[in-house]
């Protein structure tokens, strides 16, 4: 049998680096400190279910400490690895309304904000099904000193990282510093992430659709006749497509990425804006999906173009493989001609 030599992460990381002659080392020093509390993270989910026994959130354990809920633990995790890391100067986290600014000296003076949501999925945290943490790293637009709102609103093509990870059977890192989309496993008897998806690249025609069609009602007309597009019967088209839903954006995001397909979460009558989050959740997957060959829009426009308003800010989403992003934008254009057409607009 051949031994094929295992590359590890902080290997992979190292390498990449090598690419770039003037790189200093902040950003894989950044990486690597996202990706010890990825790790610490991982530890407490995959503990999540003896919660009954070591005593319920909210409550004392058994060693008299109180038991976090799993969202805030992983919030605190990654912003103390973040804040002594030195090169994060602040972070903006689903779990918190405002940024959060590091005052110490090294901090204020470094290179990098990070927008993170730490634990993504809730609806799943309690049912032992896959969940996430999803995060984008941008140079900061200030020079030094403690950082503002100006250096997070910034639009995802900015993005000079970004990446998820998923605690689902295995644990697995995947991330993209602009140059690909590479793919690690977590081995738990080494601790480390070893490289198991070397240049991901989406399939062009994807076969899978994931969409919460509960809200079939709320959707815009041109969303449902996709949806109904994807279950007719037709030979060449490959269709009816199947659907796939966990309700973990990162769980869909990720098989969708590796077997082809879209992932949907349209504006809706009750909100106009859908629900995902621009800043921690949207962009950094659409920096991941473009660098593997696949598209992310809005309807309106490319995700990565938007020009952040606010911290917590949400858009449409439609995010896969090019020819079913293709496919779905089409109908939405149509509807708008319709409606221009007839003097309604949607
Ligand atoms: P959360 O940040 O509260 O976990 O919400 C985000 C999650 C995504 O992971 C997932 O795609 C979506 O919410 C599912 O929402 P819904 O239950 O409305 O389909
Ligand atoms: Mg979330």
């Amino acid at each position: 049998m051949i031994n094929k030599k295992v590359v590890t992460l902080n290997e992979f990381i190292i390498e990449e680096q090598k690419g770039f002659p003037y790189a200093t080392g902040e950003l894989s020093s950044l990486l690597r400190d996202i990706v010890f509390a990825a790790k610490l993270v991982n530890r407490e989910v995959n503990k999540a279910g003896l919660v009954d026994i070591l005593g319920t959130t909210g409550s004392s354990n058994v060693h008299g400490e109180e038991v976090k809920k799993l969202d805030v633990f992983a919030h605190e995790q990654f912003v103390n690895s973040l804040r002594t890391s030195g090169e994060c100067c602040g972070v903006a986290s689903e779990e918190s309304p405002d940024f959060l600014s590091f005052d110490n000296e090294r901090a204020k003076n470094a290179k990098y904000v990070v927008c993170i949501d730490p634990l993504d999925g809730s609806s799943n945290i309690d049912v032992n099904v896959s969940i996430g943490t999803i995060f984008s790293i941008l140079e900061r637009k200030t020079i030094s000193g403690p950082c503002v709102l100006e250096d997070f609103l910034q639009a995802g093509f900015r993005q000079v990282a970004a990446g998820y990870v998923v605690y689902g059977a295995a644990t697995l890192l995947v991330y993209t510093t602009g140059d690909g989309v590479n793919g690690f496993t977590l081995d738990p008897s080494i601790g480390e992430f070893c490289l198991s998806h070397p240049d991901i690249k989406i399939p062009e025609k994807g076969k899978i659709y994931s969409i919460n069609e509960s809200y079939r009602a709320r959707f815009a007309d041109s969303v449902n006749q996709f949806v109904d597009y994807c279950k007719v019967e037709d030979k060449a088209s490959n269709r009816p497509y199947s659907c796939r839903y966990i309700g973990s954006m990162v769980a869909d995001f990720h098989r969708n990425l590796l077997k082809g397909g879209i992932f949907m979460y349209p504006a809706m009558s009750t909100h106009p804006n859908g629900k995902l989050r621009l800043l921690y959740e949207c962009n950094p997957m659409a920096f991941i999906i473009e660098q593997a060959g696949g598209l992310a829009t809005s309807g309106e426009q490319r995700i990565m173009e938007i020009s952040p308003q606010e911290l917590h800010q949400r858009t449409p989403i439609f995010i896969g493989s090019k020819e079913m992003v293709y496919k779905v934008v089409e109908y939405i254009n149509q509807e708008k001609l319709v409606g221009s057409v007839n003097g309604v607009s949607h």
